[in-house]
Order: structure tokens, then C-alpha cells, then sequence
């Protein structure tokens, strides 16, 4: 798992057009609940760090708030992940940071994502930080005007002045390989 941090993440079309029949099966509906989405991503029930992860991913593509994900949303969703551009990513990964959504990251926010992607990737070469210190270095050098509170623009902009912040920020660490290597798992 994440060797290859490289730029062989295109999923092709013909992947994503899957994805979507299997929405139409999974949901005659049109609407998604939650519990649908992670049996679409073949969520482990038993992974507490996953089903935190899942959800919030789950929460940041529902734009309209309603708990559910329509046919729109799913696929604006699985485009970002799957072949969207690096600041669009970025847009949609502070959205997933900002739990409150008022623009601005607080530390317990960032912790917050720091822990869960921590435990779930084990960030190989941080092993020994840990999502505290992860969390201080990332204030220290993202915000840039020392409020302790990161808007958009300071992420954007640290995230790719630094490659250690970006992989921390962009949140897509091998989204791609986990999706298609989910995608297999449909009943
Ligand atoms: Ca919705
Ligand atoms: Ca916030
Ligand atoms: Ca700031």
C-alpha cells in the first residue's frame, strides 16, 4: 500500500461510469445515505479511524446538508476524488478540515483530521510525531499571520510551499488506489 505516490491515478471513464451503475443499483432512490456509501466503499465496520474518515468524506461532498448524497453529488464527488485538479482538491480537503464551516481552521479541527489520517495511513515517515506535534508543525507553517486560525488562502499556500504540509493536506494519499481496490469488493 502507497508505493506508488505517482501520477498513475488516472482512473479512466469507464471506472467511473461503473461507479455510478453501481449507485444506480445501490440506491433506486436517487439518494444515498451513509450507510450505502460505505458499503459502496466496503467499509470494515470494525475500523473506528475508516468509518470517521468516511464520514466526514461523506458530509464534505453532501452540499446541499440533507444526510443524503443525490446522483449530482455523487458524481461532482467521485470527479474530485478521482480526477480532480490539485487546487481543487485542496478547496474540497479544507472543506473536510473545517468541521464548523466557518472558513477558518482552529486546532481541534486540524487535530482532529490529523489524528484520523494518522492512524489510518501511519504516515510512514512520521512515525515518531505525534498528531499534536503534527498539528503544531502544521500552524507553524501554514499560518501565516500567527492567529492561530488557517483560512483558505494561508492552506492553499502552504500546502504547496512545503511537500510534507501538502501530502498532510491534500488528503488523497492514495484515495485513488483505495477506491479502485474497494471497487472490486461489490456484492
Ligand atoms: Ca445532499
Ligand atoms: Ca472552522
Ligand atoms: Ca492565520
Amino acid at each position: 500500500m502507497g508505493q506508488e505516490e505517482s501520477h498513475s491515478e488516472e482512473m479512466d471513464l469507464a471506472q467511473i461510469q461503473e461507479l455510478c451503475i453501481m449507485f444506480m443499483k445501490e440506491c433506486p432512490s436517487g439518494a444515498l445515505h451513509l450507510h450505502e456509501f460505505k458499503r459502496i466503499f466496503g467499509v470494515p465496520s470494525s475500523s473506528a479511524e475508516e468509518n470517521l474518515y468516511i464520514e466526514t468524506i461523506f458530509h464534505s461532498f453532501d452540499t446541499n446538508k440533507d444526510n443524503t448524497l443525490d446522483f449530482l453529488e455523487y458524481v461532482a464527488a467521485l470527479h474530485l476524488i478521482l480526477r480532480g485538479n490539485l487546487e481543487d482538491r485542496l478547496k474540497w480537503s479544507f472543506k473536510m478540515y473545517d468541521k464548523d464551516g466557518n472558513g477558518k481552521l482552529d486546532r481541534h479541527e486540524v487535530k482532529r483530521i490529523i489524528r484520523i489520517v494518522h492512524k489510518i495511513k501511519h504516515l510512514r515517515s512520521d512515525m515518531e510525531m505525534t498528531p499534536s506535534e503534527i498539528c503544531d508543525r502544521i500552524f507553524e507553517l501554514v499560518d501565516q499571520n500567527n492567529d492561530g486560525q488557517i483560512t483558505l488562502s494561508e492552506f492553499m499556500e502552504g500546502a504547496q510551499k512545503d511537500e510534507w504540509v501538502m501530502n498532510l493536506l491534500k488528503l488523497d494519499i492514495n484515495a485513488t488506489g483505495w477506491v479502485i481496490q474497494n471497487c472490486g469488493k461489490f456484492p
